[in-house]
């Protein structure tokens, strides 16, 4: 069984992986109204990534006969200056997300949750990449510049992006 302290912090985030669907869905939104396609079709796979991040937590704190317990979301911005703007807050985004995983690493640490701990390991890994793909695209789009065919080409790249095989045999 899951430990008080434990369910608690996963249930927050359920939360914080929750909001960066949001989050990610508001750039489609965005990035849809722009006419940016690719730039949309890349964080609609992102969003979509994050519901199964939540769904990761879900599962754990219910298959330990927890209680999942689901809290309410923030708004998410609806705009941004430039595509550059947008991945530069998806990146600070990972960012915090990271550092919210190391806590709940702490925390298993902490308890002698060695469960809690497996499971967080996966998402150690994750967060690597996913802050690394967030700011690759940053590199990218800033060496691009103001430049308007950089960007067609840069929004054609991006669409090419697939779902990654962990999230699509979920
Ligand atoms: Fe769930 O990794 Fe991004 O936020």
């Amino acid at each position: 069984m899951i430990g008080k302290r434990m369910q608690d912090a996963m249930n927050e985030q359920i939360k914080h992986e929750l909001e960066s669907a949001y989050l990610y869905l508001a750039m489609v939104a965005h990035f849809r109204a722009e006419s940016l396609d690719g730039m949309a079709q890349w964080m609609t796979l992102q969003s979509q990534e994050e519901v199964a991040h939540a769904m990761r937590f879900f599962n754990h704190i219910d298959e330990r006969d927890g209680q999942v317990e689901l809290k309410a979301l923030s708004q998410p911005q609806k705009e941004w200056a430039s595509p550059l703007e947008a991945f530069q807050a998806a990146y600070e985004h990972e960012r915090f997300i990271t550092e919210k995983i190391n806590d709940l690493v702490k925390l298993a640490s902490e308890e002698g949750d060695h469960a809690a701990g497996i499971m967080l390991q996966w998402f150690i890994t994750e967060q690597v990449e996913e802050e690394d793909s967030t700011k690759k695209v940053v590199d990218l789009l800033e060496r691009i510049g103001d430049s308007g065919h950089g960007l067609i080409m840069a929004d054609r790249e991006l669409g090419t992006r697939s779902a990654a095989p962990a999230e699509s045999e979920e």
